[in-house]
């Protein structure tokens, strides 16, 4: 009878890698208005956007003098959340602060 012994093979075998890309970024951009009170802004820039009251006051400050801001970088759908909370916060304030998303 003829015995025959398993040989492990030595060779690795080489783990096949599948492409995978990044998913889109999008910033979310507060635009500066006259008649959005400076601290209902800060107020939301905390509530939405989680910033500490120093960081949202910077934030609220660079975008009333320079005209835009970015407050923040999401995926899409978590983006396109943020921007419509905060278009419809101001609205049910009266605001008329404007809000939007740019591909990055
Ligand atoms: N410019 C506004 C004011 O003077 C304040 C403001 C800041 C409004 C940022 C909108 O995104 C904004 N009351």
């Amino acid at each position: 009878m003829v015995v025959k012994a398993a040989v492990k093979s030595k060779k690795k075998t080489k783990a096949k890698r599948t492409a995978v890309s990044n998913p889109p970024l999008f910033q979310v951009v507060l635009l500066n208005d006259d008649y959005t009170p400076m601290e209902f802004v800060v107020k939301l820039l905390i509530e939405i956007f989680a910033m500490t009251h120093t960081k949202a006051t910077h934030v609220m400050m660079q975008i009333h003098h320079e005209g835009k801001g970015v407050c923040g970088i999401y995926t899409r759908d978590i983006a396109e959340t943020k921007v419509m909370q905060v278009i419809s916060c101001a609205r049910s304030y009266g605001h008329p602060l404007m809000c939007q998303m740019e591909k990055i």
